[in-house]
């Protein structure tokens, strides 16, 4: 890559709201990890998609790998702090976390102490001033059914209430082809009405419309990767009007839907028809480690695939700061770290 460039858009102040701890975790991470659990056998390779694409089956396979390698507190305090300072580092200056409750018998660990994990990382990172505010997002695998995501979503409201605001709302993901969304909307309201926001992917693989058209009634508050909602793609009209009319935004990883093979490559990406008709989008990396990416670089790659000039990303990436599900003195904060960046970018 052009080292200018990477150097632009490192300083370009960014703001992440797709990542999933897991699957945000660097090779230098891993190599820990593998290190402190030698009898799994695990290999770096097994871990990551350096090159070339996966089925998205493939891809979920990679998380069952990582999750026996994350699995205590000790981990997950290690992993989530890690992914937080390599997303400062990386520029980002506000970033949602989201992850999966697990509970681990092995270890003794437990959904609430998981998401206390979480916190406390989160916490440790602001003590030691680290440059990033974090906020988290619980979040429920649809494989796991109805119960699991009610259960999920009461642990979320306690969560909510005992962090002072750290946990900001519910995701909802895992792999698209299996469960359906109906059974998860008992939840995903009452989520809703305890003033979580909602973050759901939706049409990540196609044949998802009818799922789509009842979750974007609930309506949710942003759309992880939302791919197959355009007519072009076998989507329809009615799901985009819905998008539309809520001006809900959508949460774009570049490098993943390509790796995942759900987009046949960058310039067919879906960014173009959600950006040119001017609707929010924010560019996201969904799994750093998994995709072996970072937020630069997916800014970049956007740029360079659909040519959008310094001018155009700054407003990209300012404009995300509206989508995010801070507190409105904090939207506020950061626009003005926005803009003195933005200053001194300039008179450099
Ligand atoms: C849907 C995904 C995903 O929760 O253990 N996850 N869900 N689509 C994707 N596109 C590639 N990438 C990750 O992080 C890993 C979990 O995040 C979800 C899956 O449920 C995966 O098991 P956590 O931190």
């Amino acid at each position: 890559m052009d080292c200018e460039a990477d150097a632009f858009y490192r300083q370009l102040p960014k703001v992440e709201l797709h990542a999933h701890l897991n699957g945000s975790v660097s090779v230098q991470t891993m190599e820990k990890l593998i290190c402190r659990k030698p009898d799994l056998n695990i290999e770096p390779s097994m871990t990551a998609i350096h090159s070339g694409r996966r089925t998205l089956d493939q891809c979920f396979q990679v998380f069952k790998v990582i999750h026996q390698l994350v699995d205590s507190e000790e981990d997950i305090l290690m992993v989530a702090k890690d992914v937080i300072k390599e997303f400062a580092a990386d520029g980002v200056k506000y970033l949602e976390l989201r992850s999966t409750p697990r509970e681990e018998t092995n270890t003794g660990l437990t959904k609430r102490r998981y998401v206390e994990t979480v916190i406390e990382a989160i916490r440790q990172c602001k003590n030691e001033e680290v440059d990033i505010d974090v906020r988290f997002l619980v979040a429920v695998d649809r494989r796991n059914g109805t119960d699991v995501a009610m259960e999920t979503v009461k642990l979320a409201e306690d969560m909510m209430l005992a962090t002072d605001g750290l946990v900001v709302g519910l995701d909802l993901s895992g792999d698209p082809t299996v469960g359906h969304g109906r059974d998860l909307l008992p939840a995903l309201e009452r989520a809703k009405n305890s003033g979580m926001k909602l973050a759901l992917h939706l049409s990540e693989v196609p044949s998802q419309c009818e799922e789509s058209e009842l979750l974007l009634n609930l309506p949710p508050h942003r759309i992880g990767h939302g791919t197959f909602l355009h007519p072009e793609v076998g989507g329809s009209q009615s799901l985009v009007d819905k998008v539309v009319k809520n001006s809900i935004p959508l949460e774009l990883c570049l490098t993943s839907n390509v790796k995942g093979q759900t987009v046949p490559c960058y310039s067919k990406h879906h960014f173009q028809y959600w950006y040119q008709r001017g609707h929010p989008v924010v560019i996201c990396t969904d799994d750093k480690g998994v995709f072996c990416t970072e937020l630069s670089q997916e800014y970049q790659l956007a740029a360079s695939t659909f040519g959008l000039a310094p001018e155009a990303m700054w407003r990209l990436s300012q404009q995300a700061i509206d989508c995010t599900f801070a507190p409105e003195g904090l939207k506020q904060q950061l626009k003005q770290t926005w803009t003195q960046l933005q200053r001194q970018a300039l008179r450099e």
